[in-house]
């Protein structure tokens, strides 16, 4: 059964929505994932955030871009975790994406990511769950393992070859 559900304005939102999709697929979570637009289709919205408990997710991840009200409709319903993303924007770069979600008022709270954030997104999402899965938990610990060594990797290269040819 799908833990975590991922939903976004558009299609043109799905370059930053899959690297959510692929964090959580990596860690062997499983996501529904759906494109539904609060402005375009409110109806569809109403039920898809009424019925996103009954159907087991523990975690929403939404994504929308310009005055995106979808998170934070989300939070209003949702009565669990919901994270969302901002999308970049070419009038304004993605700060009115970024202000719409994280400038919540008092009581429904959403955990906002960095713009165009999917990966930190799927972590995070991970992570909630992680509160009450030893085997996340544990999958999580092995990620953050390889992106030390990575680091370390890089940094051995560096000394091997010295900065101008690296
Ligand atoms: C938002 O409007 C979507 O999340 C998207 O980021 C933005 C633009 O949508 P399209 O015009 O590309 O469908 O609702």
């Amino acid at each position: 059964m799908a833990k975590v559900g991922i939903v976004m304005g558009s299609d043109s939102d799905m370059p930053v929505m899959a690297k959510a999709a692929d964090i959580l697929e990596k860690l062997g979570i499983e996501f529904e994932m759906k494109i539904i637009s609060a402005h375009r289709e409110p109806d569809v919205f109403f039920s898809y955030a009424k019925s996103a408990e009954e159907k087991g997710f523990k975690v929403i991840i939404a994504g929308a871009g310009m005055a995106a009200h979808l998170p934070g409709m989300c939070a209003a319903i949702f009565p669990m975790p919901v994270i969302g993303i901002p999308m970049h924007t070419s009038s304004l770069g993605g700060r009115d994406s970024l202000y719409s979600i994280v400038q919540m008022p008092s009581g429904i709270p959403v955990a906002t990511v960095a713009i165009n954030g999917g990966a930190n997104a799927g972590l995070l999402a991970a992570k909630i769950l992680a509160t009450s899965d030893d085997e996340i938990l544990k999958r999580l610990k092995e990620y953050s393992a390889k992106l030390a060594a990575q680091v370390e990797e890089k940094d051995r290269r560096l000394q091997e070859t010295g900065y101008r040819n690296y």
